[in-house]
């Protein structure tokens, strides 16, 4: 998947993709530009001026990683569903850019069936844990899908830390319930605050990610600052943002989202193209960025090393 093996030089320019622009970028950045990759500069700078300077570097590329086409830095952080900041796909990114409050601390806590409870502010919580790059696919349950180079560790290093006992089925997750900050908050259009939840083998299972990243920096408000979940085989939904509690627990989760509607979002949300939701077809999708849509993978691709977790289940009924 590295262009290292293809000379630049031998490329057309058109040929040159977001994927290729971001990782030439970052190997300027470690300082290790080659003279191949210095026609690059130009674009990669031209990058680097209209986006965040970024934290994250010499990350440890992930096996998991696809090498599908990146989706632009641009899409993945203006076209957005975040309902804490309005329904549409442009509002987070225009109501969440000062989110979370800098003044304020994020504080996590880990409770429920475990036997190392706490509450740990942000760079305590994940200080312990190796950041790696993966890039995932994505897709939500509304067609539309992307490719992203998320910065994060696995779930499974945490949940370790954290201890769960025998009672421990699920892991419940919650989002931050803050109005003031939240203004989507205000309008009662989900119970919130937000809350997902994984069986505790899908937790653990070595692809769900907790997210501090993207693009080699650090999360924008839009994407669920400062740390999020990453379940690539899963609808978008179940990924969810700005997490301040992480809870062990013997029942299934009731999600924000099987409460809104519960004959439309079932607790487990595979990315699955023989199970219809009520109001969309889930056999195709459109890449961002892209025109023709494609066919949707069962597990969204990532069937191999998910889809142990569910044999002897019927999916249409376990949606
Ligand atoms: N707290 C919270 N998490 C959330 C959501 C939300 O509205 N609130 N939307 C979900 C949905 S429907 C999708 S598709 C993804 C979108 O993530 P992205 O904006 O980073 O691409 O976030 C998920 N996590
Ligand atoms: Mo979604």
């Amino acid at each position: 998947m590295f262009i290292g093996k293809k000379r630049l030089g031998e490329m057309p320019a058109n040929e040159i993709t977001d994927h290729e622009v971001y990782l030439n970028r970052r190997q300027f950045l470690n300082g290790s530009a080659t003279v191949a990759t210095a026609s690059l500069l130009p674009l990669s700078m031209a990058h680097a001026e209209t986006s965040p300077e970024p934290t994250f570097l010499d990350l440890k590329q992930s096996s998991f990683s696809t090498d599908d086409k990146l989706t632009s830095y641009d899409s993945v952080t203006t076209y957005n569903n975040f309902y804490e900041f309005g329904t549409d796909k442009a509002s987070p990114a225009i109501l969440a850019t000062k989110f979370p409050d800098k003044s304020k601390p994020w504080r996590v806590t880990i409770e429920g069936e475990g036997d190392k409870p706490g509450e740990y502010d942000y760079d305590d919580l994940i200080r312990p844990f190796t950041l790696e790059e993966r890039i995932y696919r994505f897709r939500c349950v509304e067609g539309w899908s992307m490719v992203i180079p998320w910065v994060g560790f696995p779930l499974a290093d945490l949940i370790k830390r954290a201890q769960p006992n025998s009672r421990a089925k699920y892991v419940e997750f919650t989002t931050l319930y803050d109005p003031e900050q939240m203004p989507g908050q205000s309008r009662k259009v989900l119970d919130w605050p937000y809350v997902e939840g994984l069986r505790i083998d899908e937790a653990m299972n070595p692809l769900t990610l907790l997210s501090v990243g993207l693009y080699g920096q650090e999360l924008l408000g839009q994407n669920g600052a400062p740390i999020r979940l990453v379940v690539p085989w899963k609808y978008g939904f179940k990924s969810i943002k700005s997490i301040v509690n992480i809870r062990f627990v013997e029942e299934m989760p009731n999600s924000a989202w099987m409460k809104a509607g519960p004959r439309e979002y079932g607790f487990y949300s595979n990315v699955n193209p023989d199970v219809d939701h009520p109001r969309w077809s889930q056999s195709r999708e459109r890449r961002l960025g892209e025109f023709l849509k494609r066919k949707t993978e069962l597990y969204n691709g990532y069937e191999e090393q998910v889809a142990h977790l569910y044999t002897g289940m019927d999916l249409t009924k376990n949606f």
